[in-house]
């Protein structure tokens, strides 16, 4: 396997995923806070009020890392327990969380990369527009600066924030994530800023003298026509200019793609885009975090059929093809595809892997252990490809699965399953499952025997 010496094998995590406590040492009210006790907005009724309890447990679940031979753990901070009203002086205790972790972490020799937004940000800053406001791209320049200044001997790399798409479209044209706008030009405003604080945060990171590698995580979608029709082509180029290219071309050229931009352009004014804005978005960075998933196959509309966009995505699945118990369509040989591709047309970037996992409806079975082997073979089959693209001389330095744990999967609650880890949320006890223990072989091996 050709995977370098000091590549990063690890799990990610993110603070309101997993953390609860959100009320502790005071941490100030986050929009999934909000959001998820609006009746009706998540499954179940469910909420991250105690999640997985790993504010009060990660001394336990860092363990858990250490004795599975983890040597780096991808987490995020959450905002409001740093900065409360998201301005203004930081909360030292809520600081001290992040400190002592990172700390210990490093104590056993796992690399910390810390994302600075997982979604979570302060209900504050949404009281007076969250993303839709330009002034939170200042904001958020100030937090990256705050965090920096706090934990800089203790972070190997730093990423900005995770699947601004995610944040963009199921948060504000959708209306299913936090908080809950239906909109698509807010859509757009939204995934505006969110790049624009890209760019701000990595300005104010560098302002600060800090080193260490930083970079931007984004869910790529590798998009397929349903069919060789030309109508077809033209939909899924449209579908992946919506989704990863208005997010890759701002970050690595400076530029919104032209098609897209006069798609969207014909729709909307656009007028939020200012001047140097995108150039901004575009500040050299040390690696692009690629979290991986599934591949996407869009139709163009039938003619008689009311469609908001140029493309359609297919809801059915292939015939043959596994998918997880969320329905996702499991396509190992996609990610190598892409990871070539990214080499190819965005100046060969340094990569990690910052996620990628399935989600399994996960039993204790009557020996007491958590048996997934087809999460084994999902993580086997996607290591395969990461090494395939190594071999044709792809970049890749790290890859985190996701997730460490089972956790609140956003709008589905505690449904889903996810993690390397079953987690028994009435008593909190944490199951390695038999997939944990295949991967520390991978670990130690440095790849897949
Ligand atoms: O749980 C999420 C994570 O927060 C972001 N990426 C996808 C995961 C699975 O849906």
């Amino acid at each position: 396997m050709p995977f370098p010496t000091d590549f990063a094998w690890g799990a990610a995590t993110s603070s309101y995923q997993i953390e609860g406590a959100v009320e502790a040492d005071g941490k100030g009210a986050s929009i999934w806070d909000t959001f998820a006790h609006t009746p009706g907005a998540i499954a179940n009724g469910d909420t991250g009020d105690v999640a997985c309890d790993h504010y009060h447990r990660w001394r336990d679940d860092v363990e858990l890392m250490a004795s599975y031979g983890l040597n780096a753990y991808r987490f995020s901070v959450s905002w409001p327990r740093v900065q409360p009203d998201g301005r203004g002086r930081p909360n030292e205790q809520g600081l001290d969380f992040y400190r002592r972790l990172t700390e210990a972490l490093r104590e056993r020799g796992i690399r910390p990369a810390l994302t600075l937004n997982h979604w979570d940000i302060p209900q504050a800053l949404q009281d007076r527009g969250g993303w839709q406001s330009r002034d939170t791209v200042e904001r958020f320049a100030d937090y990256a600066r705050l965090c920096a200044e706090a934990l800089r001997d203790r972070v190997e790399w730093w990423i900005t924030h995770n699947e601004p798409w995610i944040i963009s479209a199921l948060g504000y044209r959708l209306g299913i994530h936090a908080p809950g706008v239906k909109d698509t030009e807010a859509e757009l405003r939204t995934a505006h800023h969110l790049l624009l604080s890209h760019g701000a945060a990595v300005e104010a990171y560098r302002a600060t003298g800090l080193a260490a590698p930083v970079g931007i995580t984004l869910n790529l979608l590798p998009t397929y026509p349903q069919t060789e029709s030309e109508a077809d082509a033209r939909a899924a180029t449209l579908s992946d200019g919506y989704t990863n290219r208005w997010y890759l071309e701002p970050v690595f050229n400076g530029r919104y793609p032209a098609d897209m931009l006069e798609y969207f352009g014909d729709r909307f004014s656009l007028d939020w885009i200012r001047p140097g804005d995108v150039e901004r978005a575009a500040q050299p960075i040390d690696f692009l975090g690629v979290n991986y998933y599934s591949r996407r196959v869009v139709r163009a509309p039938r003619p008689d059929e009311q469609a908001e966009f140029a493309w359609v995505v297919r809801t059915e699945t292939t015939t043959g093809v596994p998918t997880s118990d969320l329905g996702w369509e499991m396509t190992p040989p996609v990610l190598r595809d892409l990871l070539v591709h990214l080499r190819d047309t965005y100046r060969s970037p340094t990569i990690l892997i910052t996620e990628n996992g399935c989600s399994l409806n996960d039993e204790i079975a009557p020996d007491g252990r958590v048996h997934d082997p087809r999460r084994i073979a999902f993580l086997d089959g996607h290591l395969r490809a990461v090494a395939e693209a190594i071999d044709a001389g792809v970049d890749v330095r790290g890859y985190f699965a996701w997730s460490l744990l089972d956790n609140f999967e956003w709008a589905e609650g505690y449904g889903p399953r996810f993690g390397l880890s079953y987690v028994d949320y009435p008593t909190q006890r944490r199951i390695p499952k038999d997939s944990f223990a295949w991967y520390r072989d991978v670990v130690a091996g440095n790849g897949p025997a």
